[in-house]
């Protein structure tokens, strides 16, 4: 962890020290706790001897002493800590993603692994469907030896699982070559995913209650939208860990997420993830126009096997948005994610790529659950180019757009998971800078 300049000879002046926030070994603690201070704006106490006194410890006014609220309620911190909600896209016609139906997850803002419900980025370009869910019914039928019309009540009795997993559209961080977008924030860039505990039957328990007919290869996903495409999906590509879920962070799904009832499969882009699941339907191969939700065949021909997110990760502090007021230490946060499982490492630079050094995990570390990382960076104020890339299970590691668009030359949105580098200019003001530009 304790890496140094020296060690790393291409290092220029902006090179990440590695000095773990909790361990920070590289300066005296004193030195580091005045410097960290400064840096965020906190007094140190005390202080030269003199004892200041904090002013929130003033008393507190009668007004900003309410009682406990009878009424339910989503619990905020305080009303006087603002609210942080769902970005809405711009609408300009030169953003790529009209935003009409999407909200963005604030990923800036995520503090843990987990998206709390009411934050969570929402596609739903056929409207959100109020559902009752004491009518609402699944079906289970095609190929399989006894169809089924379940209940919630029903599968609500049925053994449950709980597991958190990470949902990603594929068109999250889409950065290519050919769409560069300035004033994007990271929000507006990497805000398609969101991570939240899911609670429900797993999907091979209902299969097995059914029989599956041995012909059947697809399973065929209605949702109750109105988006009259079914999404096929390979029979094998759901078995293994697929959930039929009904509840989002301990609670009912919200209804953006799919109220009643959704599936997940974790590792699959999000457009397989069916939300206000109505029907599954086993057959030998799916019928013409099934596609999942969303997705343009011609952009997508490979359907046949939906391809696991890949290895990503995005550095959400600084990021577009935030400014460093002064030169010094500075925290460098942010997620990376796997649909190959857990997170093994990730590396960061603050010189376009030229060194790397790793960064400390966050526990906990989850397979296909969004995973934290950070590292203290000293910033010499002079223009500096931060990019996170990170290493799965699996042996994978993120690539570059370089290496991306050697392999695919029309790069489009879909599925992109290049290294994004943050490009902080002499003023402390962070934009998003396309890596063919470094
Ligand atoms: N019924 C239905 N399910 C759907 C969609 C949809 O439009 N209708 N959109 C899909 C797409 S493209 C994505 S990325 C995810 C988004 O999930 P979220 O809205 O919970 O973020 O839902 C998927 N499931
Ligand atoms: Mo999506």
């Amino acid at each position: 962890m304790n890496e140094s300049r020296a060690d790393t000879p291409k290092a220029g002046k902006n090179a990440l020290q590695l000095r773990d926030p909790d361990h920070p070994s590289a300066l005296s603690r004193r030195d580091f706790l005045a410097a960290t201070a400064g840096a965020l704006g906190v007094g140190l106490w005390p202080q030269g001897g003199r004892v200041l006194t904090h002013p929130s410890m003033e008393p507190a006014g009668a007004s900003l002493i309410r009682p406990l609220r009878q009424e339910p309620f989503d619990c905020g911190p305080s009303a006087l800590a603002g609210r942080v909600e769902r970005g809405v896209p711009g609408l300009e016609p030169q953003r790529p993603w009209p935003g009409r139906w999407q909200r963005l997850t604030p990923l800036d803002r995520q503090q843990g692994i987990l998206t709390p419900n009411g934050l969570c980025f929402t596609h739903a370009p056929s409207g959100i469907p109020e559902l009752d869910a004491r009518a609402h019914r699944l079906s289970i039928q095609g190929l399989v030896q006894r169809p089924l019309l379940l209940s919630l009540a029903e599968l609500a009795r049925m053994p449950a699982v709980r597991r958190p997993y990470f949902l990603e559209c594929a068109a999250n961080g889409a950065c290519s070559p050919s769409c560069e977008i300035p004033d994007m924030t990271v929000a507006e860039s990497h805000g398609r995913i969101h991570c939240c505990m899911y609670t429900g039957v797993p999907l091979r328990l209902l299969l097995e209650r059914a029989g599956v007919d041995p012909r059947a290869r697809w399973m065929v996903a209605r949702g109750a939208d109105g988006d009259q495409r079914a999404c096929a999906l390979p029979l094998t590509a759901c078995l293994e860990e697929g959930i039929l879920a009904f509840a989002q962070n301990g609670k009912a799904l919200c209804a953006e997420q799919g109220y009643p009832l959704r599936l997940v499969l974790p590792g699959l882009p999000g457009c397989f993830w069916v939300k206000w699941l109505r029907e599954l339907e086993l057959c030998e191969r799916p019928p013409a126009g099934a596609l999942p939700a969303s997705i343009d065949m011609d952009e997508w021909p490979a359907v046949a096997s939906p391809p696991l997110m890949a290895v990503k990760s995005v550095i959400t502090f600084p990021a577009p948005g935030s400014v460093l007021d002064r030169p010094g230490p500075y925290p460098v946060r942010g997620f990376a994610w796997s649909g190959r499982g857990r997170i093994l490492k990730v590396e960061l630079s603050a010189d376009g790529g030229r060194s790397w050094h790793a960064a400390r995990l966050v526990e906990p570390i989850l397979p296909k659950c969004l995973t934290r990382f950070e590292a203290m960076w000293e910033w010499d104020g002079r223009p500096a180019v931060l990019i996170s890339r990170a290493l799965d299970e699996s042996g994978a590691l993120q690539p570059t757009l370089h290496e991306l668009h050697a392999v695919d030359k029309g790069l489009g949105f879909r599925c992109h998971n290049g290294q994004q580098p943050w490009l902080v200019d002499r003023l402390g003001q962070v934009r998003a800078l396309s890596q063919l530009e470094i």
